[in-house]
């Protein structure tokens, strides 16, 4: 870690990156188009390969989009204090640079919320101004991206002759699913302008321990992935689409034949990038292990054999960065 002479950034932690993402943007990340013929081929190929893609044509509503990011933006630009009435993200409600409870830090403030509107942690956020509108937004814009998930997970199951058709999709379909939804702001940091050439982490390198999780933001940079051989590249951002990152247990249930992708955003000088995260997720007690129909015969799975919870307890005893599914695997 480099500890830099702006007090403001003292703690975070920088990277030798290109200052200018825009001239280095990656230009191979796997697009579908979801009307396409061979949209499930491809998503196949994708997550196989990348374990990422972005998804075009969707079919999600974009005033649901506009709309929640404005409702975003609006909360983000209230003062620190009112921020701070929403309640501490313990588990849920809004955290400003301290990423879990383990010591980790970004550049970043956010919102970490559940997506059953009934939980009891849930029911303790308070969204100071037009709170009805703000949740009736949020409950729009994950319906309709719930929708969407389930969509491409079926495909994904059927691309791997996986039965039934809905094995994957009834998880977070499921409304006992452990499904989170993260809204994201990185506030642009003009003390990096004399950082020649190192980035500010906003969100260290991590992988999503959910099932699959669905990332939409505006037109600011900074996401950016680690392909499989070890390489990271930035992701051109595109606030008309969808990425879909595989998840931990969205690698356990494929045995290996995906795995999750390693991703990280860093910070912008100049603009502000907000995101929005439907972190699908399993029921608490639901087991994690390869699908039945998918292993051939005498393949074993490469997993000890654990719960939702139970991996959910472990990630959450993690650092961001760690191999989480490392402890889980057959030696
Ligand atoms: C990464 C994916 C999701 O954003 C998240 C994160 C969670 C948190 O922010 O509280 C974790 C991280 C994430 C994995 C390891 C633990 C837990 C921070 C952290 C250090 C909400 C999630 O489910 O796991």
């Amino acid at each position: 870690m480099v500890v830099l002479s702006q007090p403001v950034l003292d703690n975070f932690s920088t990277i030798k990156t290109c200052k200018f993402p825009t001239s280095s943007f990656y230009c191979g990340i796997p697009v579908i188009d979801l009307l396409n013929r061979d949209a499930k081929t491809r998503i196949i190929k994708a997550c196989k390969e990348f374990g990422f893609f972005k998804l075009v044509n969707h079919g999600v509503p974009l005033e649901f989009i506009t709309g929640l990011e404005a409702e975003a933006t609006k909360f983000f630009n209230l003062s620190q204090m009112e921020k701070e009435k929403a309640g501490k993200a313990n588990p849920f409600g809004y955290g400003n640079k301290r990423i879990g409870s383990n010591g980790d830090v970004g550049w970043v403030e956010y919102l970490l919320l559940n997506t059953n509107p009934d939980d009891i942690h849930q029911k303790a956020i308070t969204i100071p101004g037009d709170a009805e509108k703000f949740w009736s937004l949020v409950n729009d814009y994950v319906s309709a991206v719930r929708n969407l998930a389930c969509e491409v997970l079926e495909m994904i199951a059927d691309g791997l002759k996986i039965e039934p058709r809905y094995a994957l999709s009834r998880l977070v379909r499921d409304e006992k699913s452990d499904t989170f939804f993260r809204l994201n702001h990185y506030p642009p940091c003009p003390e990096l302008q004399v950082l020649c050439d190192r980035n500010l982490i906003g969100f260290g390198e991590h992988t999503d321990p959910q099932i699959i999780s669905v990332l939409r933001s505006n037109n600011t940079s900074g996401l950016q992935i680690s392909l499989r051989d070890g390489t990271w590249v930035s992701v051109p951002p595109d606030q008309y689409s969808f990425f879909f990152n595989v998840g931990d247990s969205l690698q356990v249930m494929t045995n290996g034949r995906f795995s999750s992708v390693r991703h990280r955003v860093v910070a912008d000088g100049v603009k502000s990038r907000v995101s929005m995260i439907y972190l699908g997720g399993p029921p608490l007690t639901e087991k994690i292990s390869p699908l039945p129909s998918l292993m051939e015969q005498g393949e074993e799975s490469l997993y000890k054999e654990f719960t939702w919870s139970e991996y959910k307890k472990s990630a959450y005893n993690t650092r961001l960065g760690d191999n989480r599914l490392a402890f889980f695997e057959k030696s």
